[in-house]
């Protein structure tokens, strides 16, 4: 009987003395587990004379239930400390300052090419899309090129398969839209096209154009001036000169380049943005358009010169190389 009062005794003091429920598991272990110490007094239990055996089982098992009871309220006591001090360590500061998602934005190009759409779109110019890899015919034969042009060498042209190229220019629309739709016409694109060439700083394999062209009964150099000239104060500012120069396209005749000048960059340097013309009466005739009834013109430009002059960007390169510290400087 003594041996159970003082086993009791060492074991409370034990659940006292506990400072964290791991302690606490080895408390119980060592006194209550299958082979602890109060369970071991059980085993002794044989020895006794019979009259004595259920007055000793019944005090073991006061002592087991008390000792159960100290354990369970230390536990509760033990956890809920525990729990209060993983939230502290776990605790997270709203008041920190956040780090901020990243909002996407259009592309400069795609930005620019939403404006061409808007201000060509105004003037009654329907978009329309031709294919990146196109026919030979539309890139070259439908837009009168004598058989040995130089752009037609491999120097320029990415030649996929015998009749295909990779489009080198966005005039390419032209005979598609010729050979379904009959004059009076007013049509654009602005796409991608390629050209095997030295890439620098005004060059690239990859680039865009923007090609435009009407025809109607009347239409002259003077319509084609005065388009090309609201095209630019809409694109730059009023403050915008251009100039045409007389050039050769094999589609245009006359022929002429097409350069603008802003006061505030570049020195007021001409930057040519591409060319433009009469369309030719070979092509009009080849799709049946009487050419003593109509007449048309047409302009294809770089699409990237564009915001190279309106931001006064000295490089193409850079508008390809999906840089954010440079894109994300065009919200
Ligand atoms: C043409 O491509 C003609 N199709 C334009 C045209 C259309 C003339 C209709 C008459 C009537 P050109 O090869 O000059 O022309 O190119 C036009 C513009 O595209 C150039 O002025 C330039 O702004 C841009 N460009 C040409 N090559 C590249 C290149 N490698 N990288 C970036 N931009 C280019």
């Amino acid at each position: 009987m003594e041996q159970i009062s003082t086993l009791e005794a060492e074991a409370l003091a034990a659940i006292r003395s506990a400072k964290n429920t791991a302690d606490l598991r080895e408390v119980e272990l060592k006194y209550l587990g299958k082979n602890g110490l109060i369970s071991g007094l059980m085993r002794g239990i044989g020895a006794l004379p019979n009259e004595e055996k259920p007055i000793f089982g019944a005090k073991v098992n006061e002592c087991r239930a008390r000792v159960e009871g100290e354990l369970g309220a230390r536990n509760h006591e033990l956890r809920q400390a525990e729990l209060l001090r993983q939230f502290e360590a776990e605790r997270i500061d709203i008041t920190l300052p956040s780090r901020s998602a990243r909002v996407g934005k259009e592309h400069i190009l795609q930005q620019t090419t939403n404006k061409i759409k808007r201000v060509l779109g105004s003037m009654g110019f329907v978009y329309m899309e031709s294919p990146e890899l196109e026919d030979f015919k539309y890139n070259f034969d439908a837009l009168n090129y004598p058989p040995d042009h130089p752009a037609m060498d491999e120097q320029d042209t990415f030649y996929v398969e015998d009749r295909k190229v990779l489009r080198t220019q966005c005039t390419a629309l032209q005979g598609r839209v010729f050979e379904s739709t009959k004059p009076p016409l007013r049509v654009f694109t602005v796409g991608r096209t390629f050209r095997n060439e030295a890439v620098d700083r005004t060059h690239s394999h990859t680039f865009h154009q923007v090609d435009c062209f009407m025809i109607d009964r009347g239409i002259n150099m003077a319509h084609l001036k005065g388009t090309l000239g609201v095209f630019a104060r809409e694109m730059f500012g009023p403050e915008v000169t251009v100039r045409f120069r007389p050039d050769f396209f094999p589609f245009v005749e006359p022929g002429v380049d097409y350069a603008i000048s802003t006061p505030k960059l570049f020195g007021g340097k001409w930057v040519e943005l591409g060319g433009a013309g009469l369309i030719h009466p070979n092509i009009l005739e080849s799709y049946g358009i009487d050419p003593e009834e109509f007449s048309g013109f047409a302009f294809g430009l770089g699409v990237e010169r564009i915001p190279m002059m309106a931001y006064g960007v000295d490089d193409l390169r850079l508008f390809l190389e999906n840089d954010l510290r440079f894109l994300s400087q065009f919200a």
